[in-house]
């Protein structure tokens, strides 16, 4: 192939040779366009009948939609095109043609549901509003790296393969390591800790995490990706600074580098977060939902938020906001509890008024603390002596919290189902493509 210039940067007067897919042949009787798609955009390519090589002009309006071409040729000016310039095809090669019947229109004027989208995910992302989503996604990704690296936090690879869980005993994938039980990671949790104890101090991993989740919701996937953060020598209230910190760079990232995706998602305001969120505690948090009135039942202190209370609280606030100070019983064995209160935590969650986002904590880096922490919830420390060893030698006091990626871009862009935010989703139901 000659060499290849992008739709979008063919200029009248150029002669160029551009490579695509057919989005679309129209055929007026004398003269016909093929409209020519590729990552920049769409350029139409006009057949004049009389006057062209026949065989070209057959070749160019016989192929079937989808198929993949390359088409050399002139550039001109003209006003009635869509993007204002055309191409005067001399020589087109049909590098594969494409099947006639297809399992979904990319050009999105047929609807598919989400099931069909996500078995031809290929088909999927040749729609501009799908691809837009995982441009945003990307860029919310390289935001967070950025910000991470600006406060000197070290990024860090942990592994997926693991010998116990660490987020309650149900949700694990178990896997057979070379004869023995073994488990997908459901969370770079301890591992992360293991790090602020070493020379790196500060750390963020941005990767996957498995759990073997019973329920089947449109925020909950059993691969998700996770962007964990913990640093040693700073409180919760400080990772909940750095945790605000992040999501205000993300949103600004999108904002100002994404403008042609939000405005193919249809965004005229991105409503990027200004201000502190506020930071309700566990109590406070449960009177304000047991005053809106919305659920059938009142909450007492130590009941988990449901869903229907999430959302009556999010209506309630309107924005992000951080509930603090959970009782110690709901949170796990790593967060630790208040000096003067046992019952209470030092563990966050940040709220979207749609759902969860992120869940954190000063952690326990006392070991005496740390293990009567295990023996409380049931688990065996023996278990997790590769762990908690490491407190005896030296554990800084340390926090740190995690996002759910997915959740985040779906309540960034207003999308209905958590699979959109992924390219291959792995629900209960879907384990390819
Ligand atoms: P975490 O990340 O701490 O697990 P979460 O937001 O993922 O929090 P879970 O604790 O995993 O939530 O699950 C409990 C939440 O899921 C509750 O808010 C509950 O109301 C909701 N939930 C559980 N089953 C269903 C379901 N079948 N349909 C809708 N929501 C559900
Ligand atoms: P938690 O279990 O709350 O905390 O998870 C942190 C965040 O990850 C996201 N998330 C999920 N997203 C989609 N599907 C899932 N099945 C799923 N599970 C979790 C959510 C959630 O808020 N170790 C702690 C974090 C910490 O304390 O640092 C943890 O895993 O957005």
């Amino acid at each position: 192939m000659d060499e290849r210039t992008y739709t979008a940067d063919a200029e009248p007067g150029d002669h160029v040779t551009v490579a695509g897919w057919v989005h679309e042949v129209r055929d007026l009787g004398g003269i016909a366009f093929l409209i020519l798609r590729d990552k920049s955009g769409k350029i139409q390519v006009k057949f004049e009948k009389d006057e062209m090589d026949e065989e070209l002009v057959e070749t160019g309006l016989g192929v079937h939609r989808e198929s993949v071409i390359s088409v050399t040729g002139g550039v001109e000016e003209e006003e009635r095109a869509p993007t204002g310039v055309e191409m005067l095809p001399e020589s087109l090669d049909v590098l594969n043609e494409a099947d006639a019947e297809l399992p979904l229109d990319p050009s999105g004027k047929v609807d598919a549901d989400l099931s069909t989208r996500l078995d031809n995910r290929t088909l999927d992302l040749r729609k501009k509003e799908v691809q837009a989503i995982f441009e945003i996604r990307a860029e919310v990704l390289r935001a967070v790296r950025d910000y991470f690296r600006s406060i000197g936090s070290t990024e860090i690879n942990t592994p997926k393969i693991v010998a116990t869980g660490t987020e309650g005993g149900t949700e694990l994938f178990p896997i057979t390591y070379f004869g023995e039980e073994a488990f997908m990671n459901q969370s770079p949790q301890l591992f992360k800790q293991l790090m602020v104890g070493s020379g790196l101090e500060r750390v963020f991993e941005v990767g996957p995490i498995f759990r073997a989740e019973e329920h089947n919701t449109p925020r909950h996937l059993n691969e998700a990706t996770m962007i964990d953060f913990e640093s040693a020598f700073i409180d919760h209230e400080e990772a909940m600074d750095v945790c605000e910190g992040t999501l205000k760079a993300a949103y600004e990232a999108v904002e100002e580098n994404c403008e042609a995706e939000l405005d193919l998602l249809g965004y005229d305001d991105f409503g990027t977060p200004d201000g502190d969120f506020p930071r309700l505690t566990y109590e406070e948090a449960i009177e304000r939902i047991n005053a809106t009135g919305e659920l059938d039942e009142q909450l007492v202190y130590g009941d988990d938020l449901s869903t229907e209370a999430e959302r009556a609280l999010g209506d309630d606030v309107g924005g992000h906001y951080f509930i603090t100070d959970w009782p110690s019983e709901i949170k796990p064995f790593y967060i630790q509890d208040y000096e003067d209160d046992p019952t209470t935590s030092k563990g966050f969650d940040l709220m979207h008024p749609r759902m969860e986002l992120v869940s954190g904590g000063q952690r326990e880096h006392r070991y005496g603390a740390l293990v009567e922490g295990f023996e409380q919830q049931g688990l065996d420390p023996e278990q997790f002596d590769y762990y908690t060893k490491m407190f005896k030698y030296g554990m800084p006091p340390h926090a740190g919290w995690a996002y759910g990626v997915e959740r985040l871009v779906m309540t960034m862009l207003g999308l209905e189902n958590i699979r959109e935010a992924v390219l291959f989703p792995r629900d209960r139901q879907r384990l390819s493509p």
